[in-house]
Parts: C-alpha cells; sequence; structure tokens
C-alpha cells in the first residue's frame, strides 16, 4: 500500500479496502469498485454452494455441452448464473464473454461502460473430488458508446487493454486476488463474518522457482521443444505438481515459485486455455507481482483476440523460468531457419 498515506494491516476488509484504492484513481467513478464488490457477492454465494455441494445434489454432469462440446458440469451451470445475475443486478457491466456461453451475452444495461470476460468455475474435472477449483475473471472499458448495441470489437480486446483481473480460489480456504494494474492483492473469506479480509498484501513472484506444472500424460505428444524442456526441468530436480485446476496451479507457483504450462498437444493443437476468459487475467495479475506470461513467443497480453473462445498455449510463472521454457521455443526456430 505504498502509495496510500494509511497502513492497512492484514484484517482489512475488502470493502475497505476497495474504497481506499478507489481513492487512487483520479476521476473514478466507484463503478469498478462496485463491479469488484459484486464479483465478491457472486464469489460468496458460489463458495457457499461449492462447500456444500456433496450435500445438496448439484454434483455430476448437468447432461449438456458446452459451446465447445465440454460436458458440463452442475456446478459450472449453477456459477455461470450466479456470476451474471450478480454483474447484471449490479448494473457496471453491459455484456459478458462466459466460457459457458456460445455468444456475447447482453445484460441489458445499454450505459454501462464495463465489459467482463469470466470462466465461472474452472477445473471442472476437480469438481466432484473436492479438489480446488476456481473463477478467473477478466475487466474491460467497452470500447463503442453507451447506449448501442455491444459489439465484437469491445469483447475481442487485448489483455493490455484490461482495467482490472482477478480470480477466486475455492481451495483450503477460499481466496480472493486481483489487481488493478498497481500490483496484486489476496484476500482471504473469513466464513463466520461473511467476508474478505486483506491477507496477501503485495504478491511478488519469486524470480525463478523449483516447481515445473504440466501434464505430462501428453508428454508424446508434445513438440520437440517441450519434449527438451521438460527434460531440463528433470536435470535440474525441479519438482513436479499438476492438480489440473489452473487457478490453483497459478496460485500455488505464484506464490512459491515455479512455471505452469498447458502446451500444444496432439488432442489440443493450439493449447486448450482460452485467451479471454483464463490466460489474460492470470497473465495481468502474474506480471503484476513480477512474473510473466506468454503463448511461448508472444506476450500474452499483446495477442490481439479474433475469437471469443480462442485458446492459446500458455507459459505463465517465475520470470527466469517462462524465458528458460521460451529459450527452447526460440531454438527451435533457429533449427528450422
Ligand atoms: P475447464 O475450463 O474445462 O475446467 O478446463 C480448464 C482446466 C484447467 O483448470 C486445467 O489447468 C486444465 O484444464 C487441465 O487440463 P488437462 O486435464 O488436460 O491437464
Ligand atoms: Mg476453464
Amino acid at each position: 500500500m505504498e502509495n496510500h498515506p494509511l497502513a492497512l494491516p492484514v484484517g482489512t476488509t475488502l470493502d475497505r479496502f476497495i474504497k481506499l484504492k478507489q481513492d487512487d484513481f483520479d476521476f473514478a467513478t466507484g463503478e469498478l469498485s462496485q463491479l469488484l464488490r459484486d464479483i465478491a457477492l457472486a464469489g460468496k454465494i458460489v463458495n457457499r454452494e461449492i462447500s456444500r455441494s456433496g450435500l445438496m445434489n448439484i454434483e455430476g454432469a448437468f447432461g449438456s455441452q458446452n459451446v465447445q462440446g465440454e460436458e458440463q458440469q452442475k456446478l459450472d451451470v449453477i456459477a455461470n448464473i450466479r456470476f451474471k445475475r450478480a454483474l447484471k443486478y449490479g448494473g457496471e457491466v453491459c455484456a459478458i464473454v462466459s466460457e459457458e456461453d456460445e455468444g456475447i451475452i447482453d445484460l441489458n444495461n445499454p450505459n454501462s461502460k464495463y465489459i467482463v470476460a469470466i470462466d465461472p468455475l474452472d477445473g471442472s474435472s476437480n469438481i466432484d473430488v473436492n479438489v480446488s477449483i476456481g473463477t478467473i475473471f477478466s475487466i474491460y472499458h467497452r470500447i463503442s458508446e453507451p447506449g448501442g448495441e455491444v459489439t465484437m470489437e469491445d469483447v475481442l480486446q487485448p489483455g493490455i487493454n484490461q482495467v482490472a483481473a482477478g480470480y477466486l480460489l475455492y481451495g483450503s480456504s477460499n481466496m480472493l486476488v486481483y489487481t488493478t494494474g498497481k500490483g496484486a492483492t489476496g484476500f482471504t473469506y473469513e466464513p463466520s463474518l461473511g467476508e474478505y479480509f486483506l491477507s496477501h498484501q503485495k504478491i511478488t513472484a519469486p524470480e525463478g522457482g523449483n516447481i515445473y506444472s504440466i501434464n505430462e500424460g501428453s508428454y508424446l505428444s508434445f513438440e520437440k521443444p517441450m519434449v527438451q524442456f521438460v527434460e531440463w526441468c528433470k536435470e535440474q530436480k525441479l519438482t513436479a505438481r499438476y492438480i489440473g485446476s489452473l487457478v490453483a496451479d497459478f496460485h500455488r507457483n505464484m506464490l512459491k515459485g515455479g512455471i505452469y504450462i498447458y502446451p500444444k498437444t496432439e488432442k489440443s493443437p493450439n493449447g486448450k486455455l482460452r485467451l479471454l476468459y483464463e490466460c489474460n487475467a492470470l497473465a495481468f495479475i502474474m506480471e503484476q507481482a513480477g512474473g510473466k506470461a506468454s503463448d511461448g513467443h508472444q506476450r500474452i497480453m499483446e495477442i490481439k483476440p479474433t475469437e471469443l473462445h480462442q485458446r492459446v498455449p500458455f507459459y505463465v510463472g517465475s520470470k527466469a523460468l517462462v524465458e528458460k521454457a521460451e529459450s527452447f521455443e526460440r531454438d527451435k526456430a533457429v533449427d528450422l531457419a
């Protein structure tokens, strides 16, 4: 909180933190602050549903597929409804792009100036087995004039245009981590008080690290540079950690130092993760924590999206490790020249 006169102790509520940070922005109207509060409210509700899911018959498949042909879990659908509802009635968001919906969702708030891209519940394969899952969100200003219809240009913005981004981690505790471009800050939920409290004031990713996180089950279909990088990790005696829940793998590596990679594979030739509502937000947070995010060649936040559900290879984590992985990709380019 170095640029605020008040020292904020661990235990400051999210609401108070947001209010104090709002004063850091010239001409702030309070709309972004309200939007962040809306997300936190939906996060509390989703957290409650997740923690009781085994008792409420809301585990398992919903019986439908999302636009990407992936089976939707009941909790995927519930979380999508909760976040959409909170953002619609909060009134600050005109449209949403969600992993669970094919097109742009117009929230009928035509005069609102924010767009949200969201993965309401990430880590589907872990939902029913009590393993950490998450929510990921990016917030943008709309480009078109308020009042009219939201356009593709409004939603297909590169990550560098994000005004804020964050995630909720439903883990051994529930956390909300977000950035507005002035560092990354983490809050931990206190269930008996129903509040998020400041717990991680200025998150800093270690420069290096000894964790690598990749689904090695796909090793035989990795491209050569990725095979070589994984071999290098083993030679360096790095530790392998892979939950298969992006937010949880990301959060651990950001705090402890490490790299997460979802590369191109035979099954997912462009990688599996989605640029708009998975990679951009985490890239923004990792950069704010001093780390790095790329597709192996290019900074994630500079990629200009061309489709709502576009996938990209994702390399994110400690700067030195991401740069090492990129160096294997570059050497391949030199080999081919
Ligand atoms: P989802 O959006 O369907 O949940 O898929 C995203 C998840 C990430 O959380 C995780 O890192 C990755 O998929 C795991 O994929 P895989 O099982 O192929 O390793
Ligand atoms: Mg997802």
